[in-house]
């Protein structure tokens, strides 16, 4: 007998598109952790309370594994062999880890030199075959879209595979138990625009099934260097430091626009430079280090704060989407290197001059 969290094909089974072929695969995603970011909010607007939905915590260090999960197992339902997908980072990361657990082979398509040296460090431990295009996600997204339509057999799990949203959906499902209600706010990070889309579908579900639990507005934040949704234009050569969302061409563009429009939210774009100083302070301020992509919603919330969007007593809940340690590269270039000294007391506290005194 085994107490406690079980996953989340078992934990949300009324909810999810389950059969009794459906095998319940699973690494006991989910059950993230809703942290309220207290330095943060008292830089938002009176009363305001800022969230953080700490995605990084799920077994392969971010929320896809709630959508990988759910895809996986179908695609073993369904007598799948393979799974494949193009991805940024984290997707590949997630589907190497389930398709390991259920059996499955895994190729993944990356953006050669663009993917976060974790998360590729994963993926090769996982045992998936991964091979880096000389192009973009959007690129390397046409050709495994064309090969999983060609070949029956192997199964396309980046997000426009319905059930990685359907799972997905799930976090919105543990805010509102969390709070209690729905927040006044959600702010994402928007890349392939998937999780915003999966995001709102729960929110409307928990609604519908108790209406005094209410709806967020849905803020869905990109990098100016890859802001289609922003802009209204595909980006045929979209750049930013946060890898994870370098995506000119959405594949849920459609679904994601609706969820803002619907819920009476917008599209936001922050600077890299916004982002990494949403990165430090979350990390300084907080003790929650979450990789650039996560930080950009933090970075958009600052943001609006700072022209007054919140109104006083706003929850805001951020989705912090991967965890910090995927990308050691884009820690590292904050600077602060470690002073290499000999193993004495003596030569430690001259180096410090007076900084240990009164310690
Ligand atoms: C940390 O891994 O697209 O808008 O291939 O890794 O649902 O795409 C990653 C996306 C946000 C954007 N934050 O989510 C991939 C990939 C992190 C991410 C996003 C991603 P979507």
């Amino acid at each position: 007998m085994v107490l406690g969290w079980r996953g989340i094909l078992r934990e949300f089974a009324d909810h999810l598109p389950l059969t009794k072929d459906t095998p319940l695969l699973t690494l006991n995603e989910g059950n993230t952790p809703l942290i309220e970011a207290t330095k943060l909010s008292g830089m938002l607007g009176e009363g305001v309370r800022l969230f953080l939905k700490y995605e990084g915590l799920n077994p392969s260090g971010s929320f896809k594994d709630r959508g990988m999960v759910l895809a996986v197992a179908k695609a073993v339902e369904e007598g799948a062999r393979k799974v494949v997908c193009a991805s940024t980072g984290n997707t590949s990361a997630s589907a190497a880890a389930y398709a390991a657990r259920a059996g499955l082979d895994c190729l993944v398509l990356i953006p050669h030199g663009k993917v976060a040296l974790g998360k590729l460090a994963q993926a090769i431990m996982y045992g998936a075959r991964v091979i880096a295009v000389e192009g973009n996600f959007d690129q390397a997204l046409a050709i495994v879209q064309e090969m999983s339509m060609r070949q029956q057999d192997i199964i396309l799990v980046n997000s426009v595979n319905p059930y990685r949203l359907e799972g997905q959906k799930t976090a919105a499902y543990e805010v509102c138990r969390d709070l209690g209600k729905a927040p006044d706010f959600l702010a994402i990070p928007v890349g392939n625009a998937g999780n915003i889309s999966a995001y709102w579908k729960g929110f409307c579900e928990v609604y519908e099934s108790n209406p005094s639990l209410s709806r967020p507005r849905m803020l869905g934040f990109q990098a100016a260097g890859a802001a289609p949704l922003v802009t209204g234009q595909t980006v045929d050569k979209p750049e930013t430091v946060a890898t994870a969302i370098r995506i000119g061409c959405p594949v849920n563009r459609e679904k994601a626009i609706m969820a803002v429009q619907q819920s009476g939210g917008i599209f936001e774009s922050v600077t890299d430079r916004e982002i990494l100083q949403a990165y430090w302070l979350l990390a300084e301020k907080e003790g929650v280090f979450a990789e650039p992509a996560s930080s950009a919603a933090v970075a958009g919330v600052l943001k609006l704060a700072r022209s007054g969007y919140f109104p006083p007593g706003s929850t805001i809940v951020s989705v912090l989407t991967g965890n910090g340690l995927k990308d050691p590269d884009t820690a590292m270039f904050k600077g602060a290197k470690p002073m290499i000294l000999p193993a004495s007391l003596d030569a430690i506290e001259e180096a410090l001059h007076g900084e240990l005194v009164g310690v």
